[in-house]
């Protein structure tokens, strides 16, 4: 590499450190091009994304219709606040909430204000139709769960790091262990102040934990039994990356396959985000029927940014892209063929624990202490091999590419991964 070609990184990390607040810490490469499957640092070397901005762009980057979609809407109209009506708003809308199976949606902008929606109205239809008592309600979470960063959201989050001082903390939170139904029905047995539960279908940050597989559709059960509200986080697995529409499925029309005999949850509040609008804008959204969604009054919630035409246009596209392109068919198909060639890897690997995941969201457990550094000495030399990873926590590296991604270009992603890893061993 040149000196000239190596100092435009090296200009480029020097400025976000210089200038920028510390609150991350990057891989050491500098993107400036995003397309498809790949995507180019600012010395013109090209990569397989295999982290897709967290899940954000499984429609591929810079997908053609969904910024075809941004810019026909950006020469007309951007924002104009829920001061008035758009012509773009109710279209979404209506869009939305069929595709999806629900009679209402209010449109948000990020994941975190999407979920801090949903607390709020399970909170409200707990004191206005559950008939808790003012101010009594709790929503039951789940250990080492990433639900966003707002300082309700971290208040009951396990994560140390995401929580120390930033007290005092919201209140209304009971956390129990993920996956286990026992402690599920022991909190919701002997609390009647109970309004909601709230869940990722998969434990994406945590490191890909899958639950059982009856997990969901029991909670669920529970849920209903003791007139709790099931709320589905589905900001990071949902719009096709695990193999079906939504992870906690639901009433979902799809074309795969892979829930056929796998019993519906349809979660009474659904949070969408992230892919909702193929990494082109900042769009999420929280789903909900009539008898839940109705306790919203005008003022009661908004943001000056939610629902603005240019989000719903690029949402509406993005969408279309999920079903024409049968994202949710091709992240399935490919995933079985990922998890089984790291699986035959894994029986003679010394370096690789395990490999799980569901559709495209998978995860290889690295031999290594969680404070040990293999993990990320690993995603560095992927890196240089022309595939990008991260770590999630310290030994875990998730394993997440566009769901537009082939079969060959998938094969030639796994040969690029055992090659690195062998390198380890
Ligand atoms: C970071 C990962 C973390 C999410 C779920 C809500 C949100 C997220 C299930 C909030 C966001 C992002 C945030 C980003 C890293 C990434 C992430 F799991 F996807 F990798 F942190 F856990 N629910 N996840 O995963 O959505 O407000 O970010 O739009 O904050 O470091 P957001």
């Amino acid at each position: 590499m040149s000196v000239a070609q190596h100092t435009l990184s090296q200009e480029a990390m020097a400025l976000e450190n210089k200038y920028g607040a510390q609150n991350y810490h990057p891989l050491p490469v500098v993107l400036s091009r995003g397309e498809g499957v790949y995507v180019w640092d600012v010395e013109g070397k090209i990569y397989y994304d295999f982290l897709s901005a967290y899940s954000s762009v499984n429609q591929g980057h810079c997908h053609p219709k969904i910024l075809s979609a941004l810019n026909e809407q950006a020469n007309e109209l951007t924002l104009t606040s829920r001061a008035f009506y758009n012509d773009k708003l109710g279209k979404y809308e209506k869009f939305t909430t069929e595709y999806f199976g629900y009679d209402k949606l209010l449109p948000i902008n990020t994941g975190a204000e999407a979920v801090e929606t949903a607390i709020k109205l399970c909170r409200k239809w707990a004191y206005e139709v559950k008939g808790i008592d003012i101010n009594d309600a709790q929503i039951v979470v789940c250990k080492n769960n990433f639900h966003g960063r707002t300082t309700t959201i971290i208040s009951f989050s396990s994560d140390p790091v995401a929580r120390k001082n930033f007290g005092p903390y919201t209140e209304g939170f009971i956390k129990i262990e993920y996956d286990n139904l026992k402690e599920l029905e022991d909190v919701l047995i002997n609390n009647d102040n109970v309004a909601g539960f709230l869940v990722e279908p998969i434990q994406g940050e945590a490191g890909v934990f899958v639950p059982s597989e009856d997990y969901l559709v029991k909670a669920k059960a529970l849920c209903d039994k003791y007139n709790v509200l099931f709320i589905a986080d589905e900001v990071q697995t949902g719009i096709a990356r695990t193999g079906r529409l939504l992870a906690s499925c639901g009433n979902c029309n799809c074309e795969t396959k892979s829930c056929e005999g796998t019993p519906d949850v349809k979660p009474d509040i659904l949070v969408l985000g992230k892919a909702l609008s193929g990494g082109v804008y900042p769009v999420s959204a929280v789903l909900a029927n009539n008898e839940i969604m109705g306790v919203i009054r005008p003022g009661n919630h908004g943001s000056t940014f939610g629902g603005n035409p240019l989000a719903s246009a690029v949402a509406m596209a993005a969408l279309e892209v999920v079903k024409d392109e049968r994202l949710a068919e091709n992240a399935e198909r490919l995933g079985i063929i990922f998890r089984e060639a790291m699986n035959e890897y894994i029986k003679t690997s010394k370096i690789c624990k395990l490999v799980r995941g569901k559709g495209l969201l998978n995860a290889v457990v690295i031999n290594d202490t969680e404070d040990g550094d293999t993990a990320w000495e690993i995603c560095l030399r992927l890196r240089d091999n022309g595939l990008l990873a991260k770590p999630t926590h310290g030994n875990i590296i998730r394993f997440a590419p566009p769901l537009v991604m082939t079969e060959d270009q998938l094969k030639e992603c796994i040969n690029i991964i055992i090659s690195t890893l062998k390198e380890f061993e």
